[in-house]
């Protein structure tokens, strides 16, 4: 049990968390974006971070301000907080990512651990080795072993009461990701960052990543805090909280601010080709793109960065109350739709649906199907992994329609696009409560399909009838040749007849 992290609630993988931070002497929210913060450059003031944006944590290099003469001073003099003048929780990250960009840093884990813990930080962080994508196998495994002693090292340094993260690498190979996750969860240190993604998205690369964390996730336990390493762009926050990570940093707001560019939640835009601002914060309310171009330089990066923090923030307040009512798949659904990237990020959880549902909560509010993707979600495949334990009559009809008046059946069961059949006492449960549209696409039916096939494949000694409306050839070719198949015209003829 990891006791500084509680779960309050959860809807597919994602989950609203409590996050201790005992040095800190409070508690956080997650999902939670923590803004980075350059100690040599602060776009946004910390302390504003905190009135007008309500951050709670925020994330600053330790490694720089320790190389930094003036910084490092008054760090050990006055402390990180005073040094930022920013009283809620500080987490450090060591110098990897400049170990990752500059490929040499001058600092052990054992010295800057220590120094984190010097300067008053609450989460600190060992030098891990964040390897890139499509270096070889052996590459991989060989940095993540170095990767594993520095967890070790860090593991045995007395920080009273300062977390410290179990950064997880092992490039683009699933496997080593997930035994790095079993390895870091294994040690007693508190929050597991995801890392050496950065690269991935910067490529757009998000089935990759879906990859990575799904993997990383498999070897770490339910209850382990999970930090996606460098992800902040909050087109992609709802697919990554859906996977069931918790903690973002973002230096994107800043980043970005500086290049002119503005954050959607469907992408990023130039401010250079905007005519109007789909935002209705602040700095979009009381400025026209034409007003913002005209500022000095350091003005409009402040306002822009501004922007991308408020939509950013936005977003993740919108996944937090999507979590509460139980629509994370339908909101990630929205969002693959915005770029084409994050269509195949959705996909790629998709394929992980499996591991999605063991999370899942049984029941929720009420399941929309926006998509042909949502006949992949999670409560579809768990519907059917169910229908094996249903017992079934001698003589059944599953029917899209309703039950008809006849004793030529034992029981008649409804049918719905993309779950399949289910007993009519089911109709008033998650999910078949669902929001489904009335013409079902073919891959609702093929997924219905299904679903009939396996009912008819686990009760060989029942006689099935399927009553159905206008299907695909793709779904009615999996219906199984021993089910009595009518048209849902049919039916209702027979029946008006013996009426
Ligand atoms: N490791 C550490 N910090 C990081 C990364 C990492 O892999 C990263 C990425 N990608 C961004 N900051 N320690
Ligand atoms: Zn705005």
């Amino acid at each position: 049990m990891r006791d500084q992290f509680e779960i309050r609630d959860a809807d597919a993988a994602g989950r609203i968390g409590r996050l201790e931070v005992p040095r800190a002497g409070r508690t956080v929210e997650t999902p939670a974006l923590m803004p980075v913060i350059n100690p040599n450059m602060l776009t946004i003031e910390p302390s504003r971070l905190s009135s007008t944006f309500g951050v709670e944590i925020l994330i600053t290099n330790s490694y720089i301000i320790r190389q930094t003469d003036r910084l490092r001073k008054r760090a050990l003099d006055e402390g990180l907080h005073e040094l930022l003048e920013f009283d809620g929780a500080i987490m450090t990250d060591s110098g990897s990512f400049q170990l990752s960009e500059y490929g040499e840093i001058e600092v052990t884990t054992e010295e800057i651990v220590q120094f984190q813990y010097d300067i008053g930080s609450d989460i600190g962080t060992p030098v891990d080795i964040p390897t890139p994508p499509n270096v070889s196998r052996q590459q991989a495994e060989s940095d993540l072993s170095v990767t594993e002693q520095a967890l070790a090292d860090a593991e045995a340094i007395d920080v009273g009461e300062m977390l410290l993260n179990a950064p997880i690498q092992g490039s683009t190979y699933p496997a080593l990701r997930e035994q790095a996750g079993r390895h870091a969860a294994g040690t007693d240190l508190d929050l597991f960052p995801i890392g050496a993604v950065v690269p991935l998205m910067n490529n757009y690369r998000y089935a990759e990543l879906v990859e990575a964390v799904a993997a990383a996730k498999r070897g770490l336990d339910a209850d382990c805090p999970v930090h996606l390493f460098g992800a902040g762009h909050p087109m992609m926050l709802a697919l990554a909280v859906a996977l069931g990570c918790d903690l973002f940093d973002s230096a994107a707001y800043a980043l970005y601010a500086r290049a002119g560019r503005y954050l959607t939640v469907s992408g990023t835009e130039q401010l250079d080709e905007l005519d109007y601002f789909p935002c209705s914060c602040p700095v979009c309310t009381e400025h026209t793109p034409d007003e913002l171009r005209e500022e000095d330089d350091e003005t409009r990066e402040r306002l822009l960065a501004e922007h991308n923090l408020h939509v950013t923030f936005e977003e993740l307040r919108r996944i937090k109350q999507a979590i509460r009512s139980g629509n994370l798949l339908e909101l990630v659904d929205r969002r693959a739709r915005g770029h084409p990237a994050m269509y195949d990020g959705y996909r790629a959880l998709l394929d992980h649906a499996d591991q999605l549902e063991a999370e899942d909560p049984v029941s929720k509010g009420s399941f929309f199907y926006t998509s042909p993707e949502s006949a992949r979600r999670p409560e579809v495949l768990r519907h059917h992994a169910r229908l094996d334990r249903l017992s079934t009559p001698d003589r059944l009809l599953l029917t899209e329609a309703g039950a008809p008046d006849t004793d030529e059946y034992d029981a008649a069961w409804r049918v719905l696009a993309p779950f399949g059949p289910f007993p009519r006492a089911l109709s008033e449960t998650y999910p078949f409560t669902a929001g489904v549209p009335e013409r079902p696409d073919r891959q609702g039916q093929i997924a219905a399909a299904e679903g009939v096939s396996r009912l008819v494949e686990a009760n060989p000694e029942t006689g099935f009838t399927l009553a159905i409306g206008e299907w695909h050839p793709d779904a009615r070719e999996l219906i199984p040749e021993r089910v009595t198949v009518k048209s849902l015209r049919e039916i209702a003829e027979t029946f008006n007849a013996d009426s």
